[in-house]
């Protein structure tokens, strides 16, 4: 059966590589794409990669995951930490999704600390830049046999 990846973006992420990079490091968001596009070939999975500043738009791309049985990496930005509608969508979707985050969420503000996100996720990756990325491919990789 043919693997597939739906990598979904949240908003202000089209930003990346162009301030914040302290914080979210300098690759743009198409440098990110680059690198998952390189791994998903060389693991032979479909991937597609998508950024949105809409939420409903973010949900509407989450049931098109769940739709293509695709497995999902998700970094919703901030919705992550205000979303029921997402949250609600990933669960709706049954996708095995990896959440992931460039900074590492937990040594920033108290309101970073808690995800909507996580409960519905198979793992949380954060911290590693654009690594988080790839190793969420690497996992679902196998998640997905
Ligand atoms: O660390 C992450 O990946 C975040 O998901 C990024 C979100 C933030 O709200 C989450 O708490 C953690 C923000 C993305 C904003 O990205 C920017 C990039 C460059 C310049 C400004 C914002």
């Amino acid at each position: 059966m043919v693997k597939r990846i739906h990598i979904l973006n949240g908003p202000n992420l089209n930003l990346l590589g162009t301030r914040e990079a302290d914080i979210y490091g300098t690759l743009t968001l198409a440098d990110i794409e680059s690198l998952c596009r390189e791994d998903c070939v060389r693991l032979g999975i479909e991937m597609s990669f998508a950024q949105t500043n809409s939420e409903g738009e973010l949900v509407t791309l989450i049931q098109a995951a769940g739709a293509a049985g695709a497995g999902l990496v998700i970094n919703a930005g901030a919705y992550t930490h205000t979303s029921i509608a997402v949250h609600d969508a990933i669960r709706a979707a049954r996708v095995v999704a990896v959440e992931v985050h460039l900074s590492n969420v937990y040594a920033r503000e108290d309101f970073r600390h808690h995800s909507y996100i996580s409960p519905v996720a198979r793992g949380v990756i954060c911290g590693f830049g654009a690594t988080g990325y790839r190793l969420a491919i690497s996992a679902l990789a196998e998640e997905l046999d």
